[in-house]
């Protein structure tokens, strides 16, 4: 068809106007479609009810496999650094909890950035953004399969996100995972970037032990 007859609809011939038909319906479906997340997601929200056992402040907010839910979401729920001191969102894969206690975490570990209190309010929504594009997207290459999730924490002494791996003595895995991030987050390469098994974390607290 030449230009002009594209641009004159008048001009499409029978054959023609069943391409044009079959095209707006692909067109429609399409619009309609949501574009899938690899995995499903899952965001927690802890607060900070300290006279409660700790498990008892962790609550599942919603779920979401998509790409527009995951946008609809964050859009709807407070930005990190609007949170109020003590809480955590968690975002983890479907199926595994944000607890060091889940089959999934308790040989794994995190790697933790942890921000000042005056970078609250130029870097915590950044990072935690970055941190579940980088989760959605399957950003860590050979690592992606040892994430977890990631966990973000509001305190007053700093606050803190963490990325969770499945599995501390898989270095490579855990190197990459970290290298990766480091990079994401725009941390200074020269920036020390410590990973923690939760099994060290765990014994600190005198709370878990394995
Ligand atoms: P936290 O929320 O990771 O750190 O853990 P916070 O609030 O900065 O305090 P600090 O201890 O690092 O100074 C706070 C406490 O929550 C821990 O000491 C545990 O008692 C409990 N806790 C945290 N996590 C992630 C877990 C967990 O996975 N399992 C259990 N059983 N308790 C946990």
């Amino acid at each position: 068809m030449s230009h002009e007859e594209m641009a004159d609809p008048k001009a499409i011939k029978d054959s023609d106007q069943d391409d044009a038909e079959c095209k707006k319906d692909c067109q429609i479906s399409f619009l309609g479609h949501k574009h899938p997340l690899q995995n499903c997601w899952c965001l927690w929200f802890l607060r900070n009810e300290k006279n409660r056992v700790w498990s008892d402040n962790l609550r599942i907010v919603t779920k979401f496999d998509t790409v527009e839910d995951f946008w609809a979401l964050y859009n709807h729920i407070q930005p990190a650094s609007r949170l109020l001191s003590g809480s955590d969102y968690s975002v983890f894969k479907d199926g595994i909890s944000p607890m060091w206690e889940d089959e999934k975490n308790r040989m794994g570990g995190r790697w933790l950035v942890m921000l000042s209190r005056q970078q609250r309010h130029l870097l915590l929504d950044t990072f935690w953004l970055e941190t579940l594009l980088c989760l959605i997207g399957e950003a860590f290459e050979e690592g992606s399969g040892d994430i977890c999730g990631s966990v973000l924490s509001v305190r007053s002494k700093g606050d803190r996100v963490a990325l969770w791996t499945s599995d501390a003595d898989r270095k490579h895995a855990v190197l990459t995972v970290g290298r990766i991030y480091k990079e994401r987050l725009g941390l200074h390469p020269e920036s020390v970037m410590a990973y923690q098994p939760h099994a060290d974390t765990a014994a600190k607290s005198g709370d878990f032990s394995i």
